[in-house]
């Protein structure tokens, strides 16, 4: 089971690192990487698990960020949400977008870095996705809202890039050319 401990903090260097393209059949440890990232998703949305574990809300979680430059990571949405996805993704690409973008109004973070930083991080709007599964299966799924931000904050770790890269320096409340605003009532 991930707990925060297991959590690599901005500075590590691994969070930098371009992480390898996994190969199937998965091995066991790929495998069971996978499932435990999952698994603190959901539970870190379960008030019951986060007050047992001292667990940190998220929606999603990279591989790397436990340390394990190998390119999966999972998400999780549950109801409450008002979105209902849950996945794995094993070697994820973006295979096409929308020209419009968008950015959460309360800014991103990360359970990487311990500290808030403020500003505005331009997504695209749109994205249509590949990954594989667990079984070395292909799939494809269009996202928008905060699912397609989520799982471009989560592919961004699998390249080393952290969403504060992406605030403007000068003026991290710019306004973003062609950007729909997502509001969101906590701060997973
Ligand atoms: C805000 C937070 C996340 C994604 C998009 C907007 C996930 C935060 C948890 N993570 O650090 C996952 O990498
Ligand atoms: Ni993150």
């Amino acid at each position: 089971m991930i707990l925060m401990k297991d959590i690599i903090r901005e500075g590590h260097p691994t969070l930098r690192q371009r992480s390898e393209e996994v190969s199937f059949p998965l091995s066991e440890e790929d495998r069971k990487l996978a499932e435990d990232l999952l698994q603190y998703v959901i539970n870190s949305q379960d008030d019951e698990m986060i007050e047992k574990y001292d667990l940190r809300p998220g929606v999603g979680i990279a591989a790397p960020q436990v340390n394990q430059a190998k390119r999966i990571f999972a998400l999780h949405f549950d109801e409450t949400s008002g979105e209902n996805l849950s996945l794995i993704a094993i070697n994820p690409k973006i295979v096409s977008h929308s020209v419009e973008k968008a950015y959460l109004t309360a800014g991103e973070g990360c359970l990487s870095v311990d500290r808030a930083i403020p500003g505005y991080v331009p997504r695209h709007a749109r994205i249509t996705i590949k990954a594989f599964n667990l079984e070395g299966e292909e799939y494809k799924m269009r996202l928008k809202g905060l699912p397609a931000i989520a799982f471009q904050h989560e592919l961004d770790h699998l390249n080393g890039v952290m969403f504060f890269d992406h605030i403007n320096p000068k003026n991290p409340f710019a306004e973003i050319e062609n950007a729909m605003p997502i509001g969101r009532d906590s701060d997973e």
